[in-house]
């Protein structure tokens, strides 16, 4: 078993029931999920949106392989509508993304995964809620806490946090 952390995020639709219904298949076809971070809303990065997101963060224990996990989640992506067009070199607005942020300590850099998430450490949307699950955890490239990733963190992007 491996412990991951995966990105939940969505800036489309009924947001939460979206995310409700990926942990159900999550658990049903990954693995468990063993911790949920609070959810977040936060400022579109990286492109330009007049629509938020809503991001959180899962603590998935999973025996599938990082590729065979990422196929799963891509396949869960699909069933809850999200349709990816021709648009690869920008951002669009879609009903769910789910990003592995880590899996274990694994390096991969491979055409269709790249691991640890190759952009984590410049975004407060993927920080805040990392430090909230895991703020001791460290990057195993850049050798930083979570904490202190988040410290060093140039985003200034609005992230706020809704309590649960
Ligand atoms: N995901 C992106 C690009 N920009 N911004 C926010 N706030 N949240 C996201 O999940 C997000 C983003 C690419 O997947
Ligand atoms: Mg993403
Ligand atoms: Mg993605």
């Amino acid at each position: 078993m491996t412990t991951s952390y995966v990105l939940f995020g969505s800036n489309k639709g009924n947001k939460a029931e979206i995310f409700d219904r990926a942990c159900g298949y999550i658990n049903e076809r990954c693995g468990m999920i063993t911790a949920v971070s609070s959810s977040y809303e936060t400022e579109p990065w990286g492109f330009d949106s007049d629509k938020w997101f809503l991001n959180r963060l899962v603590v998935l224990e999973t025996s599938l392989l990082p590729d065979g996990l990422m196929h799963e989640l891509l396949a869960i992506e699909k069933q809850l509508g999200r349709v990816r067009g021709h648009n690869v070199n920008r951002y669009v607005s879609r009903p769910i993304d789910l990003d592995i942020l880590y899996y274990g300590e694994a390096v991969l850099h491979e055409e269709t995964l790249t691991l640890p998430h190759p952009r984590l450490h410049l975004r407060r949307f993927a920080l805040l809620p990392m430090c909230e699950v895991a703020p001791d955890f460290e990057h195993p490239v850049l050798h930083r806490t979570q904490t202190e990733l988040l410290a060093e963190c140039p985003d200034q992007s609005m992230v706020k946090c809704l309590k649960n």
